[in-house]
């Protein structure tokens, strides 16, 4: 269902730029800005200056935007989510407004080189991996296809740590973003909102016989949002990501319940000052830190408060708040959206439970990102109550009403367990809230983002609910926006990819499909893998200026870049290296086709393993890439700080994309998807979005390998495997696994490694063993690495393996996502400006 409610059917062609006047700017910015010449400015002055001057015109396209809309008043999506992983502004930007190429041509007329000052801006760290990127990636898309959307999160005062790596160990740096100010935000004091925390409900009668429900004694903090430009493709469309900032509500100004509590005021500025400090830097990880809480519900009650007062502003019926609203849930973090918006309704305009009830479940709509169960969130009732003991009754009786629905439903089926329906089904239960169950019992929607993954969302983990309320599903595979991971990050293909097919894919993915006729074309495999040997030279030199590691483009660039977690299995990899330098330096004379083996993670500050395998990578690195017998057949080089900067350069640079998840454990995966647009071919397992990357570019044209979801899945119904079988059986395996423990790559602590070891076999049979089915998988994964290298021997098969696999992303665009999640979730306007 597309609507669209504007006159004119035509986009705007993006507005002429004038070189000259964007010349002036530059150089009055640096004037005013910093009282000096364009000589006398230093590289980030210059970046400051630059990106004011494109910022000015952002803000032409965004004034017009947002008066459309006021005056269309279209359906609107406000995309939660505590994570919006943007990267760099400036580079993306340029692009969108498709200004890139002038603006780097007018700079150079100044003596000024645009790369250079692209590295000045740090990246909008405000997410961890996947979850974080994918709402910067929808937020582009959403723009670009002309849809009115907010982003609603948190302007951490430090995103995402850095990592540094010091004696082969990571080591987290506090990630100062705002240290130089950002140029493209807008502070917008007048949309402050109170939030409160603490204290407890009164209730009272008022003179019309209504219970009303206030919170007194409470701590509160004001919220201040600041506004991000999302600029839409060549089409005007100026969005906003607005994320909000904490403040202390007037200082010592106290309301009469705290008059002179001293202690409260001092704690009340703690609360603002510590609210938004910093990203958790947990990846499908739930660490139920109090903080966290206080964090969700902070930026999710300005937001509402903001929705619903807006909503208002324009219309006087609020029992239609969804036909204009939609609220979407990205993973369960933003959950409590659901009892402030009953809380809104009930407790400011004084609806009764049904009707708040009626517009909530239509206005709340969930994304479930991971299976894995530590990622669940689970709130100890005390907390949650202490903390938000207005909307704790509100879950109450949400849950309330729940139960009684299942009881209800179950009570006379044959054969139903209607406690343990309960046990399962319940929100509250154990002493525990559970947030996942809220958002499915209390929205309209439950997406999956992976074929596979909703499918075992439906047929395992939310079985009880997709049997309860089987319309409520549906899929929804991730994508990602190819005008940042093409046609900004490798702009040698993206040039050629238009020479040969127009330029369509930028805002049509499925266009790139036209590609296919030139994958047997000699002359386009050759042009093919000279870009990719050219951008492999930037990546050598990349690795040379922050590694002091000297690799060689014509090797093989085997590429694993993505958050360090068990799952991944980095440590599979990294294992098999080991096997292959055994291999090498026992067979001298072998024909090894040489190989880059490359890997960029950053593990969460408190996750052992994770850490241990960062420091088991680094040390085979200095032990295999420092020993002259292999004659550099093999390198290993980790990246430094894994970020959508340098993954940009990565990308473009890899022939090989490792995707060798455990299968069932990875919903989706994005960087998979990065990969195929920038023609890697995938090594992987059949899970995630892997599956359907398979499904489009063909078998032939991957190196699948490993266990299937459902054998996974079995095993684990079955108590797990016996990795000591293979440890007993399989001579190469047994030796890597010895190699942890004997020093080879630790001489002196021979133990460093031990844990590693512990987690794969595990003697002492205390706890499980290898539950990520890594022994299991191991032979299987050394055969497809061997497919791997035989493949890259026939060079023009492999340029046209990589070709197609260009040819066939059309798919993963998060253009072809939205327009899914508009068709058949929120029904939204389309909005084309005049
Ligand atoms: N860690 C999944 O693990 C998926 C992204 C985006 C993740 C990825 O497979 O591509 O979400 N899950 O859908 C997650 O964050 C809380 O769960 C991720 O980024």
């Amino acid at each position: 269902m597309k609507k669209s409610v504007a006159a004119s059917e035509k986009p705007v062609k993006a507005k002429e730029f004038d070189k000259e006047l964007f010349k002036r700017s530059v150089e009055y910015n640096v004037r005013t800005l910093y009282r000096k010449n364009l000589e006398e400015a230093d590289a980030q002055q210059i970046f400051q200056a630059v990106s004011y001057a494109i910022k000015d015109r952002i803000v032409e396209n965004w004034m017009e935007t947002q008066k459309a809309y006021e005056k269309e008043d279209p359906k609107m999506v406000y995309y939660m989510s505590m994570e919006f992983l943007m990267g760099r502004a400036l580079g993306n930007n340029l692009i969108n407004l498709k200004a890139y190429k002038p603006v780097a041509e007018a700079l150079e007329e100044l003596g000024l080189d645009l790369n250079l000052i692209e590295d000045q801006e740090p990246d909008a760290a405000l997410g961890n991996g996947g979850l974080g990127r994918l709402a910067a990636c929808f937020l582009d898309s959403l723009a670009t296809l002309g849809y009115p959307a907010y982003g609603c999160g948190i302007r951490y005062r430090y995103g995402m740590f850095k990592q540094e790596i010091r004696d082969g160990y990571q080591v987290e740096v506090p990630d100062n973003w705002l240290m130089n100010g950002n140029p493209f935000e807008l502070r917008r004091p007048e949309y402050a909102k109170i939030v409160k925390f603490g204290g407890y409900v009164s209730v009272h009668t008022d003179e019309n016989g209504r219970n009303v429900f206030t919170q007194e004694g409470y701590q509160s903090v004001k919220a201040i949002p600041f506004d991000f430009p999302i600029v839409g493709y060549g089409n005007g469309i100026v969005n906003t990501l607005r994320i909000w900032d904490a403040e202390p509500v007037e200082c010592f100004q106290l309301d009469s319940f705290d008059k002179g509590d001293y202690q409260k005021a001092v704690e009340q500025e703690n609360l603002a000052r510590n609210i938004v400090e910093v990203l958790y830097p947990n990846d499908n990880h739930y660490a139920g830190k109090e903080l966290r809480l206080k964090q969700q519900y902070f930026f999710i009650s300005a937001s509402v408060q903001e929705a619903v007062e807006k909503y208002m502003r324009k219309h006087d019926d609020i029992h239609k708040f969804y036909e204009k609203v939609t609220f979407q849930l990205n993973d369960t973090h933003p959950t409590v959206a659901i009892a402030e918006l009953m809380r809104v309704l009930m407790d400011d305009y004084y609806l009764t439970w049904e009707e708040a009830w009626e517009i909530t479940t239509k206005t709340c709509a969930y994304t479930n990102h991971t299976i894995m169960a530590e990622a669940l969130e689970k709130w100890p009732i005390e907390l949650f109550s202490r903390l938000l003991p207005r909307i704790y009754q509100i879950v109450e009786e949400i849950n309330r009403r729940f139960v009684l629905d299942i009881q209800q439903k179950y009570s006379n089926v044959p054969g139903v367990d209607v406690q343990e329906k309960i046990r399962k089904m319940a929100i509250i239960y154990d002493g525990q809230v559970k947030m996942a169950n809220m958002a499915i019992v209390s929205g309209y929607s439950v997406n999956g983002v992976a074929r596979l993954h909703t499918e075992i969302l439906e047929k395992q983990e939310l079985k009880d609910f997709y049997e309860m309320f089987p319309e409520r599903f549906n899929n929804k595979t991730n994508g990602i926006t190819q005008r940042r991971f093409l046609l900004h990050a490798n702009p040698l293909l993206a040039d050629w990819v238009t020479a040969h097919v127009g330029d369509d894919w930028i805002t049509d993915l499925p266009q790139i499909s036209r590609l296919k006729v030139y994958a047997d074309d000699k002359k386009a495999q050759q042009e093919f893998m000279n870009i990719k040997y050219q951008n492999k030279v930037r990546l050598a030199k990349y690795i040379l200026e922050h590694n002091g590691i000297e690799v060689d483009p014509r090797s093989i660039f085997d590429v694993q870049v993505k958050r360090l977690h068990e799952y991944k299995r980095q440590l599979l990899n990294i294992l098999h290296v080991m096997h292959l330098y055994n291999e090498l330096k026992e067979h001298p004379e072998l024909d090894f086709y040489p190989r880059t083996f490359i890997f960029g993670a950053k593990a969460a500050a408190g996750y052992r393993n994770a850490k241990l395998t960062i420091k088991l990578i680094n040390s085979v690195a200095d032990v295999v890439n420092n020993d002259p017998a292999i004659n550099g057949k093999i390198k290993v080089v980790f990246i430094e700080n894994y970020n959508v900067s340098n993954a940009e350069i990565i990308f473009a640079a890899a022939d090989v994309s490792e995707q060798i998840s455990t299968a069932s454990k990875e919903a989706s995966g994005t960087g998979n998807m990065k990969f195929m647009l920038n023609g890697a071919l995938t090594l992987g397992t059949m899970d995630g979005a892997n599956v359907e990357i398979v499904e489009e570019v063909g078998e032939e044209n991957a190196f699948i390998f490993g266990l299937s979801a459902q054998e996974v899945i079995n095993y684990e119904n079955h108590g797990g495997y016996d990795p000591m079988e293979i440890f007993n059986n399989d001579q190469d395996v047994r030796k890597v696994l010895m190699q942890l423990i004997n020093g080879t790559f630790a001489p002196g602590d021979p133990e460093l490694f031990r844990p590693l070891y512990n987690s794969l076999l595990n003697t002492q049979c205390t706890a499980k063993a290898d539950t990520y089915f890594i022994l299991k998988d191991f032979k299987s994964y050394a055969e497809a690495q061997k497919r791997v290298e035989a493949a890259y021997r026939d060079e023009d098969n492999w340029a046209k393996s990589a070709i197609l696999n260009v040819a066939c992303s059309g798919k993963f665009t998060s253009d072809r996502t939205i327009q899914q999640y508009v068709d058949e979730i929120w029904h939204l306007d389309k909005v084309v400006l005049k």
